[in-house]
């Protein structure tokens, strides 16, 4: 299990919580994803949740239309496929649900450039993709900040790289509350710290990414030879040392990292299991380890797949509760920012 006390800012308050987390389907799924954010989601079975499919944000990047039509109905049913009921929880595609795109534009009225100047992300993708650094791109945190606070969410499940952005969604919330009342709940990021951040295989010293070169990431739809391969080749270094010391052996601890968080021991219980034994050995583990932790995830999803029907109905069904709960908020902000509604 999970160890709770683990979380960052754990402390929302004691009351029926909405969590809402969002995975844009900009790639294969990496195990960074799954050990930053899916493998979490099913902790919040118990509490209104909602797990979206960020479709709308993954256009800041140009994406094939054939392959991201595939992705995103893939992505739902990964979540499924990894645990989450799709009759407790809220499981729709953000194209879906207009709320998100309308209730951006009123948040981008009251979020300055400044404040999106200094989004380390935009910075990052904008070195990526210099040439296109689309609006989108800049703005891609209010339409965050929109998909969080429609739904008065308490608690955001995210990695480490998402935690600038639920700051400034609470900044932005906190603006417009103080304008105009209590409209929106203040939300908490959920990080888990020692597996905030899973880095690359091939550059140990930058994370893990979907949208990287296929080598750099293992991802949950790879077949034990692909992943056994990708995790032999991962950069380590000369010292021939298992030791958990990301300075100066990101490439051992990432893979220590990654053992410990699927096997839900701490890195150093970890690390003493494989005292005494060399990078081959450490190598083999974590691979199995993987394989093993996606085994039953890909057989679900192969089945979830197959039903030509399923999902479909699924996606529309939780669409529609997600419109009506989303409808509630944005018929508030509309009222509120003044806007003539017969
Ligand atoms: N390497 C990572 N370690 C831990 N958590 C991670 N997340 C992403 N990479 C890691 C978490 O996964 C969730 C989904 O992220 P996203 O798809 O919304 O965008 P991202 O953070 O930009 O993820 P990627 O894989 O790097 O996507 P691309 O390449 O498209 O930009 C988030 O909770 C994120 O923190």
């Amino acid at each position: 299990m999970i160890n709770m006390s683990e979380v960052l800012n754990n402390n929302a308050p004691e009351k029926k919580q909405v969590i809402y987390s969002a995975v844009q389907p900009s790639g294969n799924i990496t195990l960074g994803n799954y050990i930053g954010a899916l493998r979490n989601f099913s902790l919040f079975e118990d509490k209104e949740s909602l797990f979206c499919v960020a479709d709308l944000h993954s256009l800041t990047v140009r994406q094939d239309p054939a392959q991201l039509r595939k992705r995103s109905p893939s992505l739902a049913a990964l979540y499924i496929a990894c645990g989450l009921d799709p009759e407790k929880n809220i499981i729709y595609c953000q194209s879906h649900v207009p709320a998100h795109a309308e209730l951006s534009w009123i948040l981008n009225c009251y979020t300055y450039m400044g404040e999106l100047n200094r989004m380390t992300q935009f910075k990052a993708k904008s070195q990526q993709h210099a040439d296109n650094i689309n609006a989108g791109l800049f703005t891609y945190p209010v339409l965050m900040a929109a998909d969080i606070l429609l739904y008065q969410t308490d608690i955001v499940p995210v990695g480490l790289d998402q935690k600038q952005h639920v700051e400034i969604c609470r900044d932005i919330a906190q603006r417009f509350n103080s304008v105009y009342g209590d409209v929106f709940t203040l939300p908490e990021p959920y990080i888990r710290k020692s597996t905030a951040k899973i880095m690359s295989l091939s550059e140990p010293t930058k994370k893990m990414s979907k949208s990287d070169p296929d080598e750099s990431f293992v991802s949950l739809f790879d077949d034990p030879d692909t992943i056994r391969r990708k995790i032999k080749r991962a950069v380590t270094d000369s010292e021939a040392q298992i030791r958990f010391d990301p300075e100066n052996k990101p490439g051992v601890s990432n893979l220590l990292t990654i053992l410990s968080a699927l096997k839900n021991q701490t890195v150093e219980e970890v690390e003493q299991s494989l005292s005494g034994l060399g990078y081959g050995q450490l190598k083999e583990a974590v691979a199995q380890t993987v394989i093993e932790e996606f085994a039953p995830i890909q057989a679900r999803y192969k089945e979830i797949m197959a039903d030509k029907t399923y999902l479909p109905t699924i996606l529309k069904e939780n669409a529609a509760r997600a419109q009506y709960l989303a409808q509630k908020t944005l018929r508030k902000v509309y009222k509120k920012v003044g806007l003539y509604q017969p």
